[in-house]
This record gives structure tokens, sequence and C-alpha cells, in this order.
């Protein structure tokens, strides 16, 4: 059983671990402790990570990044459009509307879906960290932002699905962050005690999350959140790169615009200088060698030009600090203290103007990127029941109000009811009763679009069905149970009918009215986590459909609206395919390491036949040289791109002739020291 916590970025992904000597973060094979969200395909395999970033500007059409905020949205949505041109790879329409990425694997033309693209990056963070644990990884946890809805939470589940991971809980970025912060603290008040009230804010590269949590001992509650969902370090990077682009412009005579490969060396070069003036306030340079046409560019850029270019960019901070601080209902002099995470909270001016809102220093004593990480290894610790760790109990909240509507075929009434005001706690389950004669329809949406992040507002539909009138004639009373579950996803999970002859007839309001009456009890205060996020007790678990659970009494058909929710044959497909892709993957290393290592072997052996084995040569050498220098030749011309037993067999060969020389040198080298210690004994 695994207790790990994924922090999958926009940009940059990090993995932390629970292993006996508590919670650590992990670095890949590259000894980094980041992986890229990078994914890059080829004609015979696909890397991922650290690998794929190198691939970013030399195999730009099929390296895909950037593509984390693509999940649950249309090719239609006018975020995926604004974004669409300024990526390197191509986007495709999918049949149920939704934006694919086309690349060129294994010499063909393939669409996938964004699940997929991330299931590929979630193998990989699954691949390193069951490299530090030594065991197979599928319990985890993983971070969202905090204002993803439904549509993308629901997506980012179906990616863990393909990629074999069971996502014990989906939490909130800053909630992570607040664990992090709350759970090893020993001077928190005491539950009767007044709260302590800490702001965390985390810029990344695409976005900025601020929330207030209040800590009592053992536990955190999230009293508000905000956001700028469009804010990050990635944008100080474009204002840069337009800078350049218009000086090149007019200085080379270059349209940096028309080269996507010079675009892609300007970004990242853009992105070095940027986080370069965070430490230094003078004037720095823009290098780039044979950027384009041959032609060397440079310029040059000091912070407070910087600033002043971003100015539109750094006005944008105070909005989402002043947003959580009024919902909280809190003073500034009721927060303890803020905190920054994310890359971006390095930008001095960005700093500045947190502290400024807040009347406060900032503290910095989380590791800036490693704490959300971190606090999802936190919270798989606590979900696992393999790993102890002190109780914790965090409750978060409801990010965009939801309503649900509902309506009988027959019925001339319909009504709604906003079943989760906005900051309500979460998880949370209610139940909700009505009083019907027929079979009936809920739809859930959110109630202000105007506020979401999202371009559909629009949850589920679910059929409550099999509802009869009671024997006299009279309603029925259903009780409805709906959800926002750990992973911050709503649902309609049950429905039943209550039975007037037993003893809950009771309860039943006698009202003829069939509709309108509805009546929402507070079912359970925030239920346990554990009820949705299982963790597994095998490895061989089954799919879980995403659907809705079976209700108790009635059946219950839930429409979905959200087109990118797959049916359960799609999931195992995609699952099928990933396994196949990992498969190829090994397949390809094998097959280079084989060939690699003839490589080596000439090397190696044409060194020594000049060095240390030239005593033992008996044959006339020369020839032994020719084979060697045949071989070499052989790899970089017919032999370069051969099956693996192809290589092996070479390797063979050329040992045939190799080892019997290394034999000789060896028994050479070994009679004095066995003479040696044959003198010892004796
Ligand atoms: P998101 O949270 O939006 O999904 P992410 O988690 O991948 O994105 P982070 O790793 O937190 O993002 O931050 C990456 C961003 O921080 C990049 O824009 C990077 O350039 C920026 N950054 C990192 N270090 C510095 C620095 N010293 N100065 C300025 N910016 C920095
Ligand atoms: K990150
Ligand atoms: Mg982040």
């Amino acid at each position: 059983m695994s207790v790990v916590g994924f922090d999958v970025g926009f940009q940059n992904c990090y993995i932390a671990v629970a292993r006996s000597g508590g919670i650590e973060t992990i670095a890949n094979e590259y000894s980094d402790r980041c992986t890229p969200a990078c994914v890059s395909l080829a004609s015979k395999n696909r890397t991922i990570g650290n690998a794929a970033k190198s691939q970013m500007i030399t195999n730009f059409k099929n390296t895909v990044h950037g593509f984390k905020k693509f999940h649950g949205r249309a090719i239609d949505d006018p975020f995926v459009q604004g974004e669409r041109g300024k990526l390197p790879y191509s986007l495709h329409k999918l049949a149920n509307g939704s934006a694919g990425v086309k690349v060129r694997y294994l010499d063909e033309d393939k669409v996938f879906t964004i699940e997929q693209v991330t299931a590929m990056l979630l193998t990989k963070l699954k691949e390193t960290s069951e490299g530090a644990l030594k065991k197979p990884v599928v319990d985890c946890v993983i971070s969202v932002p905090s204002f993803f809805t439904d549509g993308e939470r629901r997506s980012l589940m179906d990616a863990c699905q393909i990629a074999g991971l069971n996502c014990l809980r989906l939490i909130n970025d800053t909630t992570a962050v607040a664990l992090a912060y709350g759970i090893y603290k020993q001077d928190l008040p005491n539950p009767e005690e007044k709260p302590r009230n800490v702001v965390f804010v985390d810029i990344g590269h695409s976005s900025y999350q601020v929330s207030i949590v209040s800590f009592n001992k053992g536990k955190l509650k999230v009293l508000a959140t905000a956001f700028d969902p469009y804010l990050g370090g990635r944008n100080f990077d474009e204002e840069l790169v337009e800078h350049f682009c218009e000086e090149f412009k007019g200085r080379y005579k270059l349209n940096v615009k028309e080269n996507p490969r010079a675009l892609l060396r300007l970004y990242q070069e853009c992105e070095k200088l940027k986080k370069l003036m965070s430490a230094n306030s003078s004037e720095l340079p823009l290098n780039i060698e044979c950027f384009m046409n041959d032609i060397d560019v440079s310029g040059k850029m000091n912070r407070s030009h910087f600033e002043e270019m971003c100015a539109h960019l750094l006005m944008r901070v105070e909005a989402p600090l002043k947003a959580v601080l009024d919902q909280s209902k809190l003073s500034r002099d009721e927060i303890y203290g803020v905190e920054v995470v994310g890359g971006a909270t390095r930008i001095p001016a960005i700093k500045e103007r947190i502290s400024k809102f807040f009347f406060k220093d900032i503290s910095t004593t989380l590791n800036a990127d490693e704490a959300v990480a971190r606090g999802c290894a936190l919270q798989c610790a606590i979900l696992s029941p393999a790993f102890k760790v002190r109780e914790f109990s965090i409750t978060d909240v409801v990010p965009f109000p939801v309503t649900l509507r509902w309506k009988s075929p027959t019925d001339e009434g319909v009504g709604e009811c906003e079943v989760y005001t906005k900051n309500h706690a979460a998880p949370f389950s209610k139940v909700i009763t009505f009083h019907k004669k027929e079979p009936f329809d809920l739809e859930a949406f959110y109630s202000s679009p105007q506020d979401l992040p999202y371009p559909d507002s629009r949850i589920g539909r679910f059929t409550v069905q099999n509802v009869m009138p009671q024997p006299d004639g009279d309603s029925s009373k259903v009780k409805v149970k709906v959800r926002v579950n750990v992973h911050g996803i709503f649902s309609v999970s049950s429905a039943s009918l209550i039975d007037k002859q037993k003893g809950e007839a009771e309860d039943v309001q006698m009202e003829a009215e069939p509709t309108t009456k509805m009546q929402v009890d507070q079912d359970s205060q925030g239920e346990q986590p554990n009820e949705e996020g299982k963790a597994s007790s095998s490895n061989n678990k089954p799919f879980w459909c995403v659907g809705y659970l079976c209700c108790v009494y009635l059946s219950l058909l839930t429409h979905n609206i959200t087109q990118h929710i797959f049916l359960l044959g799609d999931c195992n497909l995609y699952f099928y395919f990933q396994r196949k892709m990992i498969i190829q993957d090994k397949l390809e290393k094998e097959r280079n390491d084989a060939k690699n290592a003839v490589e080596e072997y000439v090397y190696d052996l044409r060194d020594k036949l000049c060095g240390i084995y030239e005593k033992y040569i008996t044959e006339d050498s020369s020839r032994l040289t020719l084979i060697l220098e045949d071989t070499e030749n052989w790899l970089y011309e017919e032999g370069e791109d051969q099956e693996k037993q192809i290589y092996l067999d070479k390797l063979a060969e050329l040992k045939r002739f190799g080892e019997p020389i290394e034999e000789r040198y060896r028994e050479h080298e070994d009679r004095p020291r066995a003479f040696e210690e044959l003198g010892r004994k004796i």
C-alpha cells in the first residue's frame, strides 16, 4: 500500500512519499525533484518529464505541455481557443467535442485525449515513486486548483484511472499547503480557543489561488477561497517575449512569431531572465546564439523596467486577496500570518503587493515548490490505514454555489433550491425530501455562471425512477441524497422511498401538494473522506465507473451533461493503450541499451587493445582493429536502426574476439595475486 502525493502543476510536478522517516519529496532519475509536465511523442517511443522537455524545441510539434487546463473543456471553449494559437502542437476536435492533442507517434498521426496525455504524465510520476519506494504505487492523492469545476475534476479522475492510479482524494492546492503547514505545529490553539487564521497564497505558472484557513489543534477549516485562474508566472514571461519580439523585429528584422522554434527558445530565455530579475535589480543581458536565420540576438532588461511592463498584471494581485478577506469576514488583525508558495511568488513585486495588502511581512517558511506535494502525501497518509500519522481533520469549502432544479413529466411546477452555498463546508452530504407521485428529474448546476471560470454551468441531470403514488393515492416521500465528495465533485448519490406503513411514516408531511415542497436536512457533518476515497486493499482493483451509485429503493438514472466523461469501456481501452505504450517505451529502451552496449564495447576494447591488453594479443591485432572499425561504421550506417537481437548478436560476435584476450590478461593479472595469497598462507 503506497502513500504518495502528486502535485501536478501546469509546468512542474512534484512527488512526496511517506517513508518510515516521515514525508519526503523525492527526485526523479535526473536527480531532479521537479518533473516537467511535458510529454514528447516520437517515431519509436514517448518521453515524459525532463527528457520530454529537452525535446521541446527539436520536436516541437509533438511535444505536449501546458495542457492541464484543457481538462474537461470542449475545443470551442473560449479558453481553449485562446490558448490554441500559442501552442506549438495541434489540437483536434474529438467526437464528443472535447479538445484532443494531435501528434505524430510511431510514424502515424495520432489523436490523444487530454486524459490520456495527463495519464502519460501520471504514469511517469507513478514510476518515479515506485522507484523510490521499491514497490507498486496505486493509492495516491493529487492536487488540483481550488477553482476546478466538476467537469475538470472528473476528467482528471479519468486520467488517474487510465494511469492505473487510485486517487484517494483530489485535494485543492492551497488546502494541501495548509495541511503541510498545520499538521506538525505544536502550538495551535485548543479546540475551544479562538482559531489561528492563516492566509495561503499559491501563484504558479498558470494561476493564482488564495485561501484563508483557521487552525485549532488537530484540525483545519478552510474559511474561503479566491483566485485569478488566469494569472501566473507565464503571463510575466509573455510580457518579456512580446517586448523582445518587438525589439528584434526593429533591430534584426526578424519575425519571431512566425518561427515556432525561435519563439519557444525566446520563451525559455525570457523565463530564465525573469527568474534572474527576482534576485537581481541591476540590468541583465539576454543573449541567444543562432536565434533565427543564423543571427545571434541580444537584449537587456532590468527589474524596474520589467515591473513597469507588467504593471497591469501586478494590479491583478490585490483582487483575490480582497475577495478572500471579505468572504472570511475577518479583519486584517485577525490574520496570524501569510504563507506564500508557488514559483511566481518569488517575483519581488508580487510579494510586496501581498505584504502591503495584509500590512504584514509574508512568511516563506514552507518550501515554495514542494509544499503542495507534501500536503498531498500527508493527506494520503491520513487516508491510508497502512500508515500512522497524527489525526488531523480537514474541512474544505465549495467554491461555487450549486443549485438543484426538479421537474416531473406531468408537473406544472418546476422548483429549485441552492443546495450548496458558496464556501459551504465540503465534503458534505445532504438529504432532500420530495413528495412525489411519479418519476422526476433533477438537474444540478452552478448557480452563478458569471463567477465560474468555466463556460458551462451545468453539472449533471439525474432521473429518479419508479416513483409511484402511495396505495391511498397520496404522494410518496422520496429522500434524495446529494453530496459534494472528497474530490470536490457533486453527485446525487441515492434516492429512497420512505414507506408510510413503517415507523418512518411519522415524519411524512401529509401534504397533497406533490411538488415544490422540499426539505433539506444536514445529513452528515463533513463525512469521512474515506467514504469515496477508499484505499485499495489489493492491486487488482476493479475499475469504478464514472457514474453514480444505485439507489436504495429507487433506480436513479444519470445523464452526464459534461461530454468529457468516459464510458467504462473507454477507460478500459485507454488503460490498455497506456500499458501498450509503456511496453513499447520499455522495448525501445532495451533496443537502445543493446545498441549502446555494442558501441561501448567497441570503444572500450579499442582503448584496451592499445593499452592494458597490448601484451596479450596473439593474432595480428590489426585484424581486430579492423573489425572494431567496421562495427563502428556499421553502427552509423546500416546498423543505426536495427532490432535489439541484431545488436545482441553483434556484441556476442565481438566478444568472441575480445574475451580470449581479456581472459589471458586476467590470468596474468591474477597470477601474482594468487602467489601473494599463497605466500601469506604459507
Ligand atoms: P500551476 O500552479 O499554475 O499549475 P505550477 O505548479 O507548475 O503551475 P510552479 O512550479 O509553482 O507552477 O511555478 C512555476 C512558475 O514560477 C514559472 O512561471 C516560473 O518561471 C516561476 N518562477 C520560479 N522561480 C522563479 C523566480 N525565482 N522568480 C520568478 N519566477 C519564478
Ligand atoms: K508545482
Ligand atoms: Mg502549482
